[in-house]
C-alpha cells in the first residue's frame, strides 16, 4: 500500500459517517483491508493481465503488470457471476414505447402540504435550501411541476418461456421462491424481478420538456413502504436514500443531485433518506442563455453515493427529451418541437393533449441495459459480505429463492456486464414500424456495458447462442443472427450535446454509458436503394464483445469479430405511413471556440483518471486521490507549474485535460453542468475533426476515454455557482471512488 493511499484512508471526513447498517462501507474496506475478513481469493492466473497482455493494452509504463492492480484483484474479488436462464422466443414481446408523464394540474399541487415554491425552505421537505434562480428570474413563467414517487415494485422483463442453462451453456436444475427444486430440461417462466422505480416502473416515467418552459419533479422517497411484500434482495444503496440526477441538465447545485453537493448542504448526506423529498428544478435554459448550447435528450438516473450502480440497476432511470419550439429567423416554424411540418422537419408527429403533455410518433427512446438473472447456485459474495449491509441475505450465500431474478455483485468493480440485452425494460423486444423515417433517441443506461450497433438482415434469423455451441460469456447477448448482414444506414442527428451542426450517416457507432445518440432510420428504403416491402425484418444489432467491465474484446474499429452479432430489438416493416419529414443538410450550429483558446493551454485543469494500488473500495483514483465529497479536487501541475483547485468563475471557460492513466481500461468520463467540446486528442488538435470522431465536432457531456487517451475539452462554468462533480460513467468505477468534486465561485 502506498503513502497516498493511506493517506486517503486515514484522512477521516464524511465518507467515514455509518449508514444505517451501522457501517460505512469505506470504513470496513479499512477493516478488511488490514483483516482480509470476508475477501474472496483467486489465483494469479484468473487475473486479467494476461488477457490484456495479449491484446496489447499494458500501458506503456507497464503499470497494469505490477504488483498493486494484480494484488488488488487478488484481495478483493472474485469474478463469478450466474448464468441468465435463456430466453426461449426472442422478439415476442412488443417495444414498450413511452407516453410523456402529465404535469401535476396546478389545483392538485396547491393543496400539497409543502408546496413548491422560490421562497427560502421551499426546495426541499428538510426546509433548508431555496432554488437559486427561479424561472421568473430569466423571463419564464412558473414551472410545470410532476410528481414522481420512488416506490419498490415489480417488473417482467419478458413473458417468453425460458431455459436454465449453465456456463457451458446446456439445461440446468433451477428453483423456486418455494424452495422447489426443478430438473434439467425443465422449461420455465421468471418470476418478476424487484425494482425500486420512479413511479415504480422500469424505465421510469418520461418527461417530454420544452426549452423556455421549466419543470420541477417533486421526488419523494417511499422506498421504505413495500406494500406488496416484495424480497427487496442484496442490492441498492442499503439505507434506500436516493440521490436524483438529471444527467446532463444545466441545473443549479440543489436541483443537480450530486454527493458533493448533499454532504455539504440540503440533506447533508448520501442522499435523500425515506421520509424525505426534494424538488430538483430544471429551467430548460441553456447555458448563458445561448441557443447554441440546446441539448435534445437528457435522462434522469440515481447518483447516490457508493450505490450508484446498484440503484439504477435496480431500476432508477428515467427519460427527458427536451424540444426546442423556438421559431428562428428565416425558418418557418418552431425549431425542433416535434412536428414534422415545421422547423428542421424532423421525424415527429405531436399531438398536444389535454392535460398539459404532448407525445410525439415516430420519435422514440430507446433505453438500453443489460442484466444478469439468478441461477440460484452462484455464490454472492463480494467484499460487502461481513459488513453486514444485507444481513437477512447471509452472503456469502447461495440464493435458489431468487432464481431468475436481477442478480447484481458490487465487486468486481472493473464493472457489471449483463447477459440479457433490455430495450426500455423488456428483452428482446419487437418494434412494428411503418414504412416511413423515424427518430430514435440511444441511450445507454447499463452500469458498464458499451454498445456498437448496425442494421443488419437475416434470411436464417436468430440462433441462440447455446444451441451453436458456445459457452462462458459468448453466451452473452443470448442469440446471434449467424448470417447477419448490414443492410441499413443511420444518420446520426444527436450526441450528448444536441443536435450535431451537420447530420452523419454512419454504418455503425458507439453508445458508452450514459451516452445518447439520435438518429434518423428511413424504412423505406435500403442502403442499396431497393424498397423495403411490408413484412421484412430488420434487426438492430450490438456488434462489441464485451466480456467484462474493462472494455470490448472486439468491435469494428479493434479486432473485429465477425460472428458476434447480438440482435436487441426487431423491426418489423409495416404499411406506408404519411411522411412530412426531412433529413435536414445542417442543423444547431456549434459554440465558437475563441480564436486564441491554444494560449490557455498552459494554464489548463489537468485529471488523470488511474487505479488505485489498494483496490477494494477506493481501487479507482483521479489524480491518485478517492472521492472525498466534502473536498474540491486539486488538478496536476499543469505547463504553468501550478496545480489549481478546480473551481471555475461563474461565467468562465477554460480547457480541461482528462486522462487515461492506461492499464488497458476504457472510462465514460461525464462532468455535470455544461456539455463540453474536444478540442485536443493525445496532444493533437482535433477542432477539424477526423473520421474516427466525427461527433469532435459536437457538444457532449461524456468523454469516451480510449486505453492511455488524453483528451482537452473546452467548456463554460455558466449561470449557476456551487458545488458539482465530475466521474467516471462506468458505474463501478464511480462507485469505487473515481470521482471528484469541483464548483463554480461568484
Ligand atoms: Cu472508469
Amino acid at each position: 500500500m502506498t503513502d497516498q493511499t493511506t493517506d486517503v484512508m486515514t484522512e477521516g471526513g464524511i465518507d467515514d459517517a455509518s449508514d444505517s447498517s451501522g457501517f460505512s462501507r469505506r470504513t470496513f474496506l479499512r477493516i478488511g483491508a488490514a483483516a482480509g475478513a470476508g475477501v474472496a481469493v483467486v489465483t494469479a492466473q484468473q487475473m486479467g493481465v494476461p488477457y490484456l497482455s495479449v491484446r496489447g493494452l499494458m500501458s506503456p509504463d507497464g503499470a497494469f503488470t505490477g504488483a498493486s492492480s494484480a494484488l488488488a484483484d487478488t484481495l478483493f474479488y472474485t469474478e463469478v457471476y450466474p448464468t441468465s436462464p435463456l430466453i426461449l422466443t426472442p422478439f415476442k414481446d412488443a417495444l414498450p414505447v413511452p407516453k410523456a408523464l402529465a404535469p401535476t394540474p396546478t389545483w392538485d399541487f396547491t393543496r400539497w402540504a409543502k408546496t413548491p415554491g422560490p421562497g427560502a425552505g421551499q426546495q426541499n421537505s428538510m426546509g433548508n435550501e431555496r432554488h437559486q434562480i427561479w424561472p421568473t428570474q430569466i423571463g419564464q413563467g412558473d414551472p410545470l411541476v410532476y410528481k414522481m414517487d420512488l416506490l419498490v415494485r415489480e417488473h417482467a422483463f419478458t413473458t417468453s418461456a425460458v431455459m436454465p442453462i449453465s456456463i457451458a451453456g446446456t439445461p440446468t436444475v433451477s428453483f423456486d421462491a418455494t424452495g422447489n427444486v426443478y430438473p434439467a430440461g425443465t422449461q420455465r417462466q421468471l418470476p418478476n424481478s424487484t425494482i425500486y422505480g420512479f413511479n415504480g416502473t422500469f424505465p421510469g416515467p418520461m418527461i417530454n420538456a420544452e426549452y423556455g418552459k421549466s419543470a420541477l419533479v417533486r421526488i419523494t422517497n417511499r422506498l421504505d413502504e413495500n406494500p406488496m411484500g416484495l424480497d427487496r434482495g442484496d442490492f441498492g444503496a442499503p439505507d434506500a436514500s436516493f440521490l436524483t440526477h438529471l444527467h446532463n441538465g444545466h441545473t443549479a447545485p440543489e436541483s443537480d443531485g450530486n454527493p458533493h453537493y448533499t454532504m455539504k448542504n440540503g440533506p447533508f448526506s448520501h442522499g435523500y433518506a425515506p421520509g424525505q423529498s426534494v424538488d430538483n428544478l430544471y429551467l430548460n435554459w441553456p447555458a448563458g442563455g445561448d441557443d447554441r448550447e440546446k441539448q435534445s435528450f437528457f435522462w434522469f438516473h440515481d447518483h447516490r453515493m457508493d450505490h450508484t450502480g446498484a440503484n439504477v440497476y435496480k431500476g432508477m432511470v428515467g427519460l427527458y427529451p427536451i424540444y426546442d419550439p423556438k421559431v428562428y429567423p428565416g425558418i418557418k416554424g418552431g425549431y425542433d418541437m416535434g412536428d414534422e411540418r415545421q422547423g428542421l422537419r424532423l421525424p415527429g408527429v405531436r399531438t398536444d393533449r389535454p392535460d398539459g403533455a404532448f407525445d410525439v410518433e415516430y420519435d422514440i427512446p430507446l433505453a438500453f441495459y443489460d442484466c444478469r438473472l439468478d441461477d440460484g447456485v452462484t455464490t454472492h459474495q463480494d467484499v460487502h459480505d461481513s459488513m453486514g449491509e444485507f444481513p437477512l441475505a447471509k452472503n456469502p450465500n447461495t440464493h435458489p429463492e431468487w432464481w431468475g431474478k436481477t442478480f447484481f455483485k458490487h465487486f468486481p468493480n472493473h464493472g457489471f456486464v449483463g447477459d440479457i440485452f433490455t430495450v426500455n425494460g423488456t428483452a428482446y423486444p419487437t418494434l412494428e414500424v411503418k414504412r416511413r423515417k423515424y427518430r430514435f433517441r440511444f441511450l445507454d443506461c447499463s452500469v458498464a456495458r458499451i454498445y456498437e450497433f448496425k442494421l443488419m438482415s437475416s434470411t436464417q434469423g436468430p440462433k441462440s447462442a447455446a444451441s451453436l455451441g458456445l459457452s462462458g460469456n459468448e453466451l452473452q447477448g443470448q442469440w446471434r443472427i449467424p448470417d447477419g448482414q448490414q443492410c441499413m444506414k443511420f444518420t446520426q442527428i444527436a450526441s450528448d450535446g444536441g443536435l450535431l451542426p451537420f447530420p452523419i450517416v454512419r454504418d455503425s457507432f458507439e453508445l458508452w454509458p450514459a451516452k445518447r445518440r439520435e438518429v434518423i432510420i428511413d424504412f423505406t428504403k435500403y442502403m442499396d436503394g431497393h424498397p423495403t416491402t411490408k413484412g421484412d425484418v430488420i434487426y438492430l444489432t450490438n456488434v462489441m464483445k464485451m466480456p467484462d467491465g474493462r472494455m470490448w474484446s472486439a468491435s469494428s474499429r479493434f479486432s473485429p469479430d465477425p460472428n458476434y452479432k447480438i440482435p436487441v430489438l426487431k423491426f418489423v416493416v409495416g404499411d406506408v405511413a404519411p411522411d412530412n419529414s426531412l433529413i435536414p443538410t445542417a442543423m444547431r450550429p456549434i459554440p465558437p471556440l475563441p480564436s486564441n483558446w491554444k494560449t490557455l493551454m498552459d494554464n489548463r485543469l489537468i485529471f488523470e483518471v488511474h487505479r488505485g494500488s489498494a483496490g477494494g473500495e477506493i481501487e479507482w483514483l483521479i489524480n491518485g486521490k478517492a472521492f472525498e465529497p466534502m473536498t474540491v479536487s486539486t488538478s496536476l501541475k499543469n505547463p504553468a507549474g501550478k496545480t489549481p483547485l478546480a473551481q471555475q468563475k461563474k461565467g468562465s471557460f477554460n480547457l480541461w485535460e482528462i486522462r487515461n492513466g492506461g492499464g488497458g481500461w476504457v472510462h465514460p468520463f461525464h462532468l455535470h453542468m455544461e456539455e463540453h467540446r474536444t478540442v485536443m486528442r493525445n496532444g493533437k488538435d482535433v477542432t477539424k475533426p477526423d473520421a474516427a470522431h466525427p461527433e469532435d465536432n459536437s457538444r457532449e457531456d461524456l468523454i469516451a476515454l480510449d486505453p492511455s487517451e488524453s483528451v482537452v475539452v473546452y467548456r463554460g462554468f455558466r449561470d449557476f455557482v456551487g458545488p458539482y462533480v465530475a466521474h467516471c460513467h462506468n458505474l463501478a468505477h464511480e462507485d469505487h471512488a473515481m470521482m471528484f468534486g469541483w464548483e463554480i465561485t461568484p
